[in-house]
């Protein structure tokens, strides 16, 4: 079979990209990649044509596994979880339980996602004023992140102990917690810590760093 390929949007905005890549590389399997600059016609409407030609929904990530087109980046990390198991928790209640919070953060969250979107290179100074849908976003956020470590993070430092699909959804949320100065609670900083440290989230990180394109609507935020 040919090598799958992953077609992305750009390091420094897409956080749905970022999360099945970072599957992909935990687990070990071989993919190339093929990046597609957002922005511009279409965009916003899943309507670029580039993106069009290789995902049926208009929206990247998308996965070519031979014939087949994958899109929805937690259908591509289920795809990742076939080939590598240990994507997710080996206990089967565990394992219902990871994916319960990967599909809240795949549905949910939609304040921070609305006021945070992600933009791995920029640092604000101060966090700007949050909303009250925000706030509680990121209540639950901080609960849900606590309490999974402190119940199944062991002597790791991801929320299964392993690094999951669960830490892979939400690693773009690490991201927007150091980009707005959001003040978290000390545990969540760790949590944060442990993804920023990670070798992947690193290769990412430094390829969204030496982009050239920029999308003015993510960066006209707080500006
Ligand atoms: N539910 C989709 C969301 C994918 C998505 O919204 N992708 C954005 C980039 S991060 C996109 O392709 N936008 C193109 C557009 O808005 O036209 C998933 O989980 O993969």
């Amino acid at each position: 079979m040919a090598t799958p390929v992953l077609h992305i949007g750009n390091k420094n905005y897409s956080s749905w990209s970022l999360r099945p890549w970072l599957a992909l590389k935990w687990g070990g399997i071989p993919f190339e990649e093929h990046l597609i600059a957002l922005g511009g016609e279409g965009y916003g409407k899943s309507e670029i044509k580039a993106v069009r030609a290789v995902s049926p929904s208009g929206r990247v990530p998308a996965l070519h596994v031979g014939d087949a087109v994958i899109h929805e980046s937690l259908a591509i990390c289920e795809w990742a979880a076939e080939q590598t198991p240990s994507l997710w928790p080996s206990d089967p209640l565990v394992r219902a339980e990871a994916r319960a919070v990967a599909c809240e953060m795949h549905a949910g969250f939609a304040a921070v996602r609305r006021d945070f979107s992600m933009n791995i290179r920029r640092r604000l100074e101060r966090m700007p004023p949050l909303k009250d849908d925000t706030r509680a976003d990121l209540t639950r956020l901080y609960q849900l992140w606590g309490g999974l470590r402190a119940r199944f993070g062991g002597e790791g430092q991801f929320l299964f102990g392993q690094r999951t699909i669960a830490d892979a959804m939400f690693a773009p949320v690490a991201t927007r917690l150091r980009t707005y100065a959001v003040e978290a609670p000390e545990d969540a900083q760790a949590y944060c810590a442990a993804i920023f440290a990670d070798a992947a989230f690193q290769e990412w990180e430094r390829a969204a760093e030496a982009e050239p394109m920029t999308i003015e609507t993510a960066e006209a935020l707080y500006r």
